[in-house]
């Protein structure tokens, strides 16, 4: 994809299409203060300071007043694009914002492209490639968690990390073809043993950041929570507690839900993607039998498994550890058990349940424990609830949350979210793994120092250092337009 032309001045509508009480544009590049003079009736904008904000009146080119503005005035490079920046917050009706572009277009602006303004942002070295995807996922996010992990990126947390693991490769990369050009002494400036060590440390690194993408990843899209179980265990009633809402029909006849309904729930700033499912048996009739394929398919590609057991139904705890072995094929799906309709049977009714985080063994695994436990059943993934009566479901919430963000957000750790930086990582980390062949299997240091500077070009694409020429296009295009 080509890039546009970045010496043009761009306008665009900064805020969100649609009536405001005030819309924004923002007009940037070299002609920016020439367009605005004759645009503008009020203080001469290329005489007015950096930072500062006029009232006047945007004019059409015949001296007819379109609205009464504020413009804000920004001089490079001290502003976002780094060039040349106006803002004109004008009366929001959709009729303005068209206008004023207009207005802009006719003095020598032309539309901005999607994202046109954070790439120019990036090229001036106003921020880095993994900043600049940032903002997008800033823009975008809709919960706590991951405005939080977008505004640690773009406040250059990755970046840093990225730029300390690259100085500690590029030391060593150096040292190796140093002695290329030395190869007939036969000398080793770089200490192969503290090589391996480096390396190993640094791989260490980029597993931690890998395995961190699972929890990025579903941070910013939900965490997909899966309710499954037996037809009539009351998992819509669960649904329907957890979003304090009548959104699934409830009923006793067994069979009631047939398709998977998907709502989102927000839980200490973290957004849940909850899906209820239908019940899972022999199916009844070829629409059922749909239905239970489906309900497999979200269980696979649940992030969490919510499995719903009714206590009054005569099933034993030995029957949902089946359930439980069947259903869950990926056994690092974290679960929970729940045992519903406890206000249904007296079992589910001791001191236990008024403290569900008390340590006392649960009437039912001391009973009635699975034969094999295969799956590691344990006590702190049951828990009692009346999805009916909405009793422990403020429990459960919390439960959830620890499930799914475990201690991890404690940690000012790095979690990466983008699909294209762990894929960079993947990469680099391959490298690595083939300097460690290398030394193990004693090749010589120029195939070593190959793989070296394979690595730092993976990294650098993160920060967009190197190489990403051919990736600007694509990953600026999904950028709404006037960011
Ligand atoms: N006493 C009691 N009844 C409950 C509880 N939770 C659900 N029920 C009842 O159990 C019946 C089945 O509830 P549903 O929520 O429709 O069950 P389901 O698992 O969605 O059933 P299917 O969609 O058919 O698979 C309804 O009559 C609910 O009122 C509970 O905690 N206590
Ligand atoms: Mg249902």
């Amino acid at each position: 994809m080509q890039l546009p032309n970045l010496s043009d001045t761009i306008v665009a509508l900064a805020t969100a299409p649609g009536v405001g009480a005030i819309a924004v544009i923002r007009l940037s590049g070299s002609q920016t203060f020439a367009i605005a003079d004759a645009i503008f009736r009020g203080k001469r904008p290329s005489e007015g300071k950096t930072h500062t904000a006029h009232f006047g009146y945007l004019i059409r080119p015949d001296g007819s007043t379109v609205d009464e503005v504020l413009i804000t005035l920004f001089r490079g490079p001290k502003s976002y694009t780094g060039d040349d920046t106006i803002e004109i917050s004008c009366h929001g009706s959709t009729y303005l914002q068209q206008e004023i572009i207009q207005v802009c277009l006719a003095a020598g602006a032309r539309m901005a492209q999607p994202g046109e303004f954070t790439l120019r942002a990036f090229l001036n070295g106003k921020m880095d490639l993994s900043q600049a995807e940032a903002v997008a996922d800033l823009i975008a996010s809709q919960s706590a968690a991951s405005a939080d992990m977008a505004l640690r990126q773009l406040r250059g947390g990755f970046r840093d990390e990225i730029a300390r693991l690259r100085g500690e490769l590029i030391h060593f990369a150096s040292l190796v073809e140093l002695e290329l050009d030395f190869s007939e002494e036969d000398v080793e400036f770089a200490d192969r043993g503290q090589l391996r060590r480096l390396i190993e440390t640094i791989r260490g690194h980029i597993g931690g950041l890998l395995r961190s993408f699972d929890l990025g990843n579903a941070i910013k899209t939900g965490i997909s929570t899966v309710i499954a179980g037996r037809p009539n265990a009351g998992k819509s009633t669960l649904l329907n507690a957890l979003l304090n809402e009548e959104r699934a029909i409830v009923s006793d006849i067994a069979g009631t839900t047939r398709d998977t309904i998907e709502e989102t729930l927000n839980i200490n700033g973290v957004q849940f993607r909850l899906i209820d499912t239908a019940g899972i048996r022999e199916a009844q009739d070829q629409i059922e039998a749909i239905g239970v394929q489906k309900t497999m398919e979200k269980i696979e590609q649940a992030a969490i498994f919510v499995y719903v057991w009714d206590v009054t139904s005569g099933m034993t705890l030995a029957d949902v550890h089946a359930d439980l072995r069947q259903l869950v094929r990926d056994e690092n799906t974290p679960y929970l058990v729940l045992c519903n309709k406890m206000d249904r049977n007296p079992l589910f009714q001791s001191e236990w349940l008024v403290n569900p985080a008390d340590d006392s063994v649960h009437p039912y695994l001391q009973n009635d424990p699975p034969a094999d436990n295969a799956i590691g059943l344990t006590l702190d993934r049951i828990i009692n609830i009346s999805a009916k009566n909405e009793q422990n479901i403020e429990y459960l919430k919390n439960r959830l949350f620890e499930v799914a963000i475990g201690s991890q957000t404690d940690t000012e750790g790095t979690i990466v979210s983008n699909a294209r930086h762990h894929d960079a990582l993947r990469r680099s980390d391959a490298a690595l793994a083939d300097v460690l062949h290398g030394l193990d299997s004693g090749i010589t240091g120029d195939f070593i120092a190959q793989d070296i500077r394979r690595a730092l070009t993976f990294l650098g694409e993160i920060t967009g250092e190197i190489g990403v020429e051919d990736l600007l296009g694509e990953i600026f295009g999904k950028f709404c337009i006037g960011k």
